[in-house]
C-alpha cells in the first residue's frame, strides 16, 4: 500500500519537472552545475536525493542552490551530509542515474530499487528532514521550489527552507542540527564574532597599538550572498574596520563579473570597485557563495596589478599558528596533516615541509582534500584558489577541552594557558564543515593580530614561483586519465613522456595536466624559475594536448 502511494506522489511530482531534450547532466567535482534555466528537473531531482539520503542516515540533510564563481546565468545544485561535509561519493552515480532518468516512470523505478538496494525505509514510518538554502542568483527562487517539490515527494520527507545563505553557513547549519542545536544564521554569526574577539583578547599585549592601516580591511563580496553576510557580521566586530565593496546592492555591478575570489586569483588583478585609492590597504575578496576567500594589495604605478596572497598563503598562516600553540603543549600531542593539491605553488609546500609538517596530496576537489583531513588529529587543507579549512578530531578536541580547563584553573594567565585558550578559539572560528571565506578571513585577521604582522610580513613569508595556468577545448576531455593526485598522465601513455621532456628543459620546471571537473576542457599547470619560462613550459605543453 504504502509503496503504491509512494509511486504515485513520485509519479506526480516528476511530471512537472521534465528532462530538458537532449542534456546530460553530471554530479561532477561540487554537484551538478548548468545554465539556471535548465536546470529544473535536476533541482528537483536532487531534492529526491537529499531525502534518501536523510532517511538512510537518519539525520538531517542538506541542499544548496549555488554556481559560486560562475557567471549570474548559470546555477547549481550540491547535497550535504549530515556532518556537513559533501554528499557521500558513493551515491554519486545514483544522482547522476536518476537526474538523467528519461521520463517519471524510469525514475520513479530507480528511486524504488535504488531504495530497496540501499535499505531505505520508504513509506513514512520514519520521517526525513533536509535543509535548503539558495545564493542571490535570479533563477535560484524557481529552483528552489523545484527542490521542495522533490523533496516532498518522498512520503514523510520535510523541506525547511532556511533562505539565502552563503554554501558555508548552509553546511555548517546542517552539522550543527544533526549535533542536536537547531541552529539558525544568527547563531552563526554570534558563533563568528565571539570566537573572533576571545582569540583577538588573547593577543600579546604589545600588539594591541597597531597602526590604523593594519586595523583596516576592504573586502570584495563578488556582488554575491557572502557581502551582505559580512555587513550583518562586522556590526559585532570590535578591533577591526571593514570596508565590504561589491555586495551586490542595485548598482554595484553582476555576481562575479570582474571580482570576486576567482577572478582575482586568476587574473590577478583588483576587482572592479578598487583604485589607486587603496593603495597599502590589506584587501580580502570572497567568491560569489563565500566558499573562496583570497587577500590582496593593490601594487602602486600598475594599473591596479595585484599582490596576491592565495589559499597556499592562507593555509601557512593557520599552519604556523597552530604549530606555535602545539609547541607550547607538550601535554597536548596531536598529529598535523596539511593536504594540498597539485595546484599548491612549490614554494609554498617547500616552505610547509620546511616547517617539518607532514605535506599531502589529493586530486583537485574538496570533497577529496576533506576526506583526507579526516585522517588527523589535526587537518588543514586549502586549494591555491582559497578554499580549505582546518579539521579536528573528536578525540582531540576533548582532549584539548580538558588541558585547557586544567591550565585555566592551575596556571590561568600563563603561556600555556594562553596556548590552549587560543587553540579553542580557532577550533570555534573556523568553519568544521566546509571551508568558509567568512570565517576564515576573522580568523586570518585574528591571526595577523596575535602575530603582531604586517600584510606584507604575511607575503614575505615565501616568494611564490611563477605558474602559468592555460586551458585548451578537445573533442573529449575523458581520453586523459592521471595519477598521483592529477600530477602524472597515464593515458594517452606518449602525453606524460612529452610533459617530462619538456619540463626537463627548465629550472624548477613543473608541469601537470588534466581534464576539468567542471568545464569541457583540459587544464595545464605550469610553474618555472621565471615567468617566461613558466610561460613557455604551458604552451609547449598545451601543444602536445591539442
Ligand atoms: C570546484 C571545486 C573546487 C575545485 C574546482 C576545480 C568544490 C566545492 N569546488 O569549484 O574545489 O578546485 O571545482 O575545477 O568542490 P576544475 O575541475 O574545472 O579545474
Ligand atoms: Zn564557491
Amino acid at each position: 500500500m504504502a509503496g503504491d502511494q509512494q509511486l504515485s506522489l513520485l509519479l506526480d511530482s516528476a511530471v512537472r519537472f521534465p528532462l530538458p531534450n537532449g542534456l546530460r547532466f553530471s554530479y561532477g567535482t561540487s554537484g551538478f552545475r548548468s545554465d539556471g534555466s535548465v536546470l529544473a528537473s535536476t533541482v528537483h531531482r536532487s531534492g529526491i536525493v537529499a531525502a534518501l539520503r536523510s532517511l538512510k542516515t537518519r539525520s538531517t540533510a542538506g541542499l544548496v542552490i549555488t554556481a559560486s564563481h560562475n557567471p549570474v546565468c548559470d546555477n547549481g545544485v550540491k547535497i550535504a551530509d549530515p556532518d556537513g561535509s559533501m554528499m557521500d561519493q558513493s551515491w554519486e552515480p545514483f544522482a547522476n542515474a536518476i537526474a538523467n532518468a528519461p521520463d517519471p516512470n524510469s525514475l520513479a523505478q530507480l528511486v524504488l530499487q535504488f531504495a530497496k538496494d540501499e535499505k531505505i525505509p520508504l513509506g513514512g514510518a520514519q520521517s526525513a528532514e533536509v535543509l535548503l538554502a539558495r545564493d542571490t542568483r535570479p533563477t535560484g527562487e524557481a529552483l528552489l521550489e523545484a527542490a521542495k517539490q522533490g523533496i516532498s515527494s518522498i512520503i514523510g520527507a520535510v523541506a525547511i527552507d532556511m533562505g539565502v545563505l552563503t554554501t558555508p553557513e548552509l553546511h555548517w547549519m546542517v552539522r550543527n542540527w544533526n549535533k542536536g542545536t537547531r541552529a539558525t544564521e544568527s547563531d552563526y554569526f554570534a558563533q563568528i564574532s565571539k570566537s573572533f574577539r576571545s582569540l583577538m583578547e588573547l593577543a600579546p599585549n604589545e600588539n594591541l597599538n597597531l597602526n590604523a592601516v593594519e586595523k583596516k580591511l576592504i573586502v570584495d563580496g563578488a556582488n554575491g550572498v557572502g557581502g551582505a553576510k559580512l555587513e550583518e557580521i562586522k556590526k559585532n566586530i570590535i578591533g577591526l574596520e571593514i570596508d565590504v565593496r561589491n555586495t551586490g546592492k542595485e548598482g554595484e555591478g553582476l555576481l562575479n563579473e570582474g571580482c570576486g575570489a576567482d577572478f582575482v586569483q586568476k587574473e590577478k588583478f583588483a576587482p572592479s570597485g578598487f583604485c589607486s585609492d587603496d593603495l597599502g590597504i590589506r584587501c580580502a575578496s570572497l567568491d560569489g557563495d563565500a566558499d573562496r576567500l583570497v587577500f590582496f594589495r593593490l601594487i602602486p604605478n600598475t594599473n591596479n596589478k595585484i599582490e596576491l596572497v592565495d589559499g597556499d598563503k592562507i593555509l601557512s598562516l593557520f599552519a604556523i599558528f597552530i604549530q606555535e600553540q602545539l609547541s607550547l603543549l607538550e601535554e597536548l600531542p596531536a598529529r598535523l596533516g596539511v593536504i594540498q593539491t597539485a595546484y599548491a605553488n612549490g614554494a609554498a609546500t617547500d616552505y610547509l615541509r620546511n616547517l617539518g609538517l607532514e605535506v599531502i596530496f589529493t586530486p583537485t576537489g574538496v570533497k577529496y582534500l576533506h576526506e583526507k583531513a579526516l585522517e588527523y588529529d589535526i587537518g588543514l587543507y586549502f586549494e591555491a584558489n582559497g578554499h580549505g579549512t582546518v579539521l579536528f578530531s573528536k578525540e582531540f578536541l576533548s582532549q584539548l577541552e580538558l588541558v585547557n580547563s586544567e591550565l585555566t584553573s592551575k596556571m590561568p594567565g600563563s603561556e600555556k594557558q594562553r596556548a590552549a585558550s587560543r587553540l579553542v578559539a580557532v577550533t570555534q572560528l573556523i568553519n568544521q564543515a566546509v571551508g568558509d571565506a567568512l570565517s576564515g578571513l576573522f580568523l586570518v585577521e585574528a591571526i595577523l593580530h596575535n602575530k603582531g604582522w604586517s600584510f606584507q610580513k604575511w607575503c614575505d613569508l615565501y616568494q611564490d614561483l611563477p605558474s602559468r595556468q592555460l586551458k585548451v577545448k578537445v573533442a573529449d576531455r575523458t581520453a586523459i586519465e592521471t595519477a598521483d593526485a592529477e600530477t602524472r598522465v597515464v593515458k594517452p601513455s606518449a602525453l606524460q613522456e612529452l610533459i617530462d621532456t619538456e619540463t626537463a628543459k627548465y629550472t624548477h620546471g613543473r608541469c601537470f595536466v588534466r581534464p576539468s571537473g567542471t568545464e569541457d576542457v583540459v587544464r595545464i599547470y605550469a610553474e618555472a624559475a621565471t615567468q617566461d619560462s613558466a610561460d613557455s613550459l604551458a604552451n609547449s605543453v598545451a601543444q602536445h594536448v591539442n
